[in-house]
């Protein structure tokens, strides 16, 4: 790589930062069953504490996203407390999740439900969310909606879309200024027959009913397979709709697998048209980077180091296309140079330049070497083990 090459690596690095996500520490499973690890996290200081680490030695992920039902058990009382782990294990708050789909009132959907008072109570919590997201200066929070139906005839998917559209509305009018709502899409899942927002076409409808500061989610793994993610990324940032992402890799749908892990083309095409955007317009993309994963037999620790490297390796082979050349052979329909730009890019091995970045940081060359000969994970297999051989009930 040459030093132009190196530096494009460097400026690269520098704008991205990666939020991770407070459930990738904590036992997760499947509706089959979970497999307990002795080192899992189980109350919030202990995710607070496992992302610090991963900080520590990666120093790009300053901030972690919570789920409100999982990690903030006084609800808007949490704040003040997580205040404190955030102070005491150097990383901040991100986007606050609401849970709208554990609880049993929620069997029939939340904004979706037929029963006005379902309907009530789940738009209250949204604004407890916001409220605990403005008392830890969050900026963003992060809608996934369970709704949808598993029958057909079971719903009125009108009157739904309806419920969804004032719910929406009303919860944006409950943002403070600098705040955000992000809209997230699934296909299906635990919705069998319908959900309520199946797709970006329903996300990008709804953020725009709810109001300016509203935007679509997009997770990787909320799409059928033969769907081109990137096309729908390079449209919301043309529409100036994306607010971030939740990555994660599949195989088959939401499997929740380590970033990169089966199609790493595919995050590479998505970070080149993020990139080509900037380049173009000569805008940073306002876009919050955001891990979504569950670590079920990976050590969960070391699962996030791992996801974090490759995502900086994705976005710096992305940071190398030559978007000139690019433009050039797009214009005069230069097939196969406009493709093997990106080509040599994804295939070019970036790894020596990223260490050189991690030490003209003073951050460690090898994160997960750093992590391996700290001792942390010993420590905490120890400290928790007995705790966690005892089963416990939820998702995270
Ligand atoms: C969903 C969706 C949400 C996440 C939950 C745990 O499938 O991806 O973003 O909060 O899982
Ligand atoms: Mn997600
Ligand atoms: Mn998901």
């Amino acid at each position: 790589m040459n030093s132009d090459e190196t530096g494009r690596v460097f400026r690269a690095l520098e704008a991205f930062r990666i939020e991770i996500p407070s459930w990738g520490f904590a036992n997760t499973g499947t509706r089959f069953g979970k497999f307990l690890q002795p080192a899992a996290a189980a109350t919030t200081e202990e995710k607070f504490s496992d992302a610090g680490q991963v900080h520590r030695v990666t120093g790009v992920c300053p901030t972690i996203a919570l789920h409100v039902l999982w990690d903030c058990p006084e609800g808007v009382d949490s704040a003040a407390e997580i205040r404190n782990l955030a102070d005491r294990y150097g990383v901040q708050a991100g986007s606050i999740n609401p849970n709208l789909f554990q609880e049993q009132i929620y069997k029939y959907g939340s904004f979706g439900n037929p029963d006005e008072a379902v309907r009530k109570r789940a738009l209250q919590h949204t604004k407890d969310s916001i409220e605990i997201a403005r008392r830890l200066k969050s900026r963003d929070i992060s809608m996934w909606f369970a709704d949808g139906s598993n029958y057909p005839g079971t719903a009125n998917i009108r009157r739904r879309k309806r419920w969804f559209e004032e719910a929406l509305k009303e919860s944006h009018a409950a943002l403070s200024a600098g705040q955000r709502l992000l809209v997230e899409y699934k296909p299906f899942e635990p919705a069998f027959y319908h959900t309520d927002i199946a797709d970006w076409g329903m996300a990008l409808h709804f953020a725009k009913v709810a109001g300016p500061k509203a935007k679509v989610l997009v997770d990787t793994g909320h799409h059928y397979l033969a769907q081109n993610i990137e096309q729908i990324v390079a449209w919301l940032l043309s529409e100036n709709m994306l607010g971030g992402f939740h990555f994660n890799d599949r195989r088959y749908a939401d499997d929740d697998l380590t970033l990169g892990s089966i199609d790493p083309y595919q995050v590479f095409r998505i970070f080149h048209e993020i990139l080509f955007f900037e380049w173009e317009t000569g805008t940073r993309a306002d876009i919050a980077y955001m891990i979504d994963q569950s670590h079920n037999l990976k050590g969960k620790i070391e699962a996030m180091i791992q996801t974090v490297t490759v995502a900086q390796q994705l976005f710096s082979k992305a940071a190398l296309v030559d978007h000139a050349a690019l433009a050039v052979a797009q214009k005069n329909c230069e097939l196969v140079n406009a493709e093997s730009l990106l080509q040599d890019a994804f295939n070019t091995d970036v790894r020596p330049a990223i260490q050189e970045w991690r030490d003209s940081k003073g951050l460690p060359r090898d994160p997960m070497q750093a992590f391996r000969e700290s001792g942390y994970l010993e420590r905490i297999t120890k400290e928790r083990a007995t705790r966690n051989s005892q089963s416990v009930s939820s998702y995270a």
